[in-house]
């Protein structure tokens, strides 16, 4: 076991390398922007892809800082605001999931600020970005584990309103074989519902829906994606994704952001290890950055 002697990145609001690329005008972020169709397809569906983020060398580096940090008691562990080895009920599967991954290794801290992520977030936000969270969501080889059906807001509802926004970057080619991403469209249009759990049943929001919402529920729509690439989504948009059965692994980071202004609802700390942020004040400070403000 290595000792925690790591210096906590959640210090620094600004990339700390070159591995993205820095932009200084809005002129340059033009060719990350959503189309009208993307965002007419965002409007119906309650999620999109958006461009692809990352290149072959951020991959590379993504992953090797996914290797590190995923070694029990590795350099800033301490620095983790959740972090669940295997977070699977089945005890023959594991869904390595955990928050807090920017405060420990560069790339993971720097992708915060990739114009190509924060362009169409900004555009989907309809305002300047702010940082709430990540998350890593990994299924290693032959028995990855499920993600069950959920809305991302039912599990945020300490902060409003609701003007979050999560942004899914595969550091994998994710397919059906592998356990993709699966939306149910229009769901974004649901009232919000229950925590039903988030590493166990596939059928446990049953219990929850209406009829109609259920018979929606019958199409939902897989997100194939190549390394690098994203699709961002609603925070009700339901969603979920299956085992993974085949011989690679399926790796992702996940970038939850909110609209400049959100509020905490909630005088326990928002993550763990975090000051409290008294209720009705905006998220702020030094764990939640402004990542970019548009025209700025
Ligand atoms: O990576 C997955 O399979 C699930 C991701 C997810 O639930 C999310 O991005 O909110």
């Amino acid at each position: 076991m290595h000792s925690g002697s790591a210096r906590d990145l959640s210090l620094h609001h600004g990339p700390l390398s070159n591995l993205f690329p820095r932009v200084t005008s809005e002129a340059e972020r033009l060719p990350w922007r959503l189309n009208d169709e993307q965002l007419q397809f965002w409007e119906e569906n309650g999620f999109v892809i958006g461009p692809r983020v990352l290149d072959s060398l951020q991959i590379d580096q993504l992953r090797a800082e996914l290797t590190m940090v995923s070694q029990p008691g590795h350099p800033g562990s301490e620095f983790w605001y959740e972090y669940h080895s295997n977070e699977c009920r089945d005890p023959g599967k594991i869904l390595f999931h955990a928050l807090g991954a920017w405060r420990i290794g560069v790339g993971l801290h720097d992708i915060l600020w990739n114009p190509r992520f924060t362009t169409p977030a900004a555009q989907l936000l309809n305002g300047p970005v702010r940082f709430w969270h990540d998350q890593l969501f990994c299924k290693p080889a032959h028995h990855g584990g499920v993600v069950a059906w959920h809305q991302d807001y039912s599990y945020w509802t300490r902060t409003r309103p609701m003007a979050h926004l999560t942004c899914w970057i595969g550091l994998d080619d994710s397919t059906i074989e592998n356990g993709c991403v699966y939306y149910v469209p229009g769901s974004h249009r649901w009232n919000l519902l229950p925590i039903t759990g988030l590493a166990g049943d596939m059928n446990a929001i049953r219990d929850v829906l209406t009829a109609a919402q259920w018979e929606q529920f019958q199409n939902p729509v897989p997100v194939q994606l190549r390394a690098g690439e994203c699709v961002f989504h609603h925070p009700l948009t339901v969603h979920g994704s299956f085992e993974n059965r085949t011989e690679n692994p399926r790796r992702a980071v996940v970038l939850n952001v909110v609209r400049d202004g959100v509020c905490s609802e909630s005088e326990q700390p928002l993550l763990e290890g975090v000051p409290v942020v008294p209720p009705g004040t905006p998220l702020g400070g030094q764990f939640f950055p402004l990542l970019y403000t548009p025209g700025h």
